[in-house]
């Protein structure tokens, strides 16, 4: 480790990969901002981890709650250096023509909306500082489409491409852009995609020895303790039993 994070946003910081974030960087003495919507389980969360925390409880789709929340924040936790854009979800797995148009409104809310404008709002502050990093938790979802991926695969790579342009305007700035790209990882994720229904959830990692939170975690925090002069502009990740199908051809019966 050649560069440590002295304070660090965490959004979605309840969820499995939130929660093996905030405890990764707590073993190197971060503060650490960490967002939710549940206020309890925020608590619970900051009060087993033994750095100074700080608890934002809002919804990220309620811009005005982001942005009172982070008018907000106390003078010590105020100069962010590390944002780690993690909230966001997938919602059903039906073909296109099936899909609830409200789960895909609920989707670019959170995973695209949100995230770039909880970037906005944070990047100023750092690029007066000259001081910053802004780590995007994407997806293989962004690179390789799949049936039943649809919008969900659309605003992982939007996060893809927004990462990757913001480098371009943050030439100069010192402020680093990541995103991580995980594939299979054993977490709530599934469970929430198919809204509470453990069997289909269980399936999705069944023998798959996937990734786990912790993995993930350990590849955010590479990345943001590299010396500064070092950019991980995508890091693409995933168990080794997952690999590549192949494009599918439908042939006339
Ligand atoms: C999660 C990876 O393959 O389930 O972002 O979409 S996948």
């Amino acid at each position: 480790m050649t560069y440590k994070p002295e304070t660090v946003l965490i959004t979605g910081a309840t969820g499995d990969f939130g929660k093996a974030f905030a405890k990764r960087f707590a073993e190197i003495g971060s503060n650490l901002i960490l967002h939710g919507r549940n206020a309890e389980k925020l608590e619970t969360l900051a009060k087993s981890l033994n750095v100074p925390c700080h608890i934002c409880a809002f919804d990220m789709s309620d811009k005005v709650a982001m942005a009172a929340n982070l008018d907000a924040l106390p003078n010590e936790f105020k100069n962010i250096d590390l944002l780690i854009n993690n909230a966001g979800l997938a919602l059903g797995q039906e073909a296109a023509f099936n899909a609830n148009p409200d789960d895909w409104d609920t989707m670019i809310d959170i995973n695209t909306k949100a995230l770039a404008r909880m970037t906005n709002l944070i990047l100023k502050g750092m690029v007066e500082r000259k001081k910053g990093h802004i780590i995007n938790i994407g997806s293989t979802a962004g690179n390789y489409p799949y049936a039943g991926g649809h919008v969900y695969c659309a605003t992982k790579a939007f996060v893809k491409q927004f990462s990757l342009s913001l480098r371009a305007d943050l030439s100069g700035t010192n402020v680093r852009v990541t995103n991580i790209e995980p594939g299979m990882v054993e977490t709530q994720f599934s469970l929430v995609r198919f809204k509470g229904d453990q069997s289909k959830a269980d399936a999705v990692y069944q023998g798959a020895n996937a990734l786990q939170a912790e993995d993930v975690a350990e590849s955010v925090f590479w990345a943001a303790t590299l010396p500064p002069h070092f950019n991980v502009n995508r890091l693409e990740i995933m168990p080794t039993s997952q690999s590549f199908a192949g494009l599918s051809v439908y042939r006339k019966q």
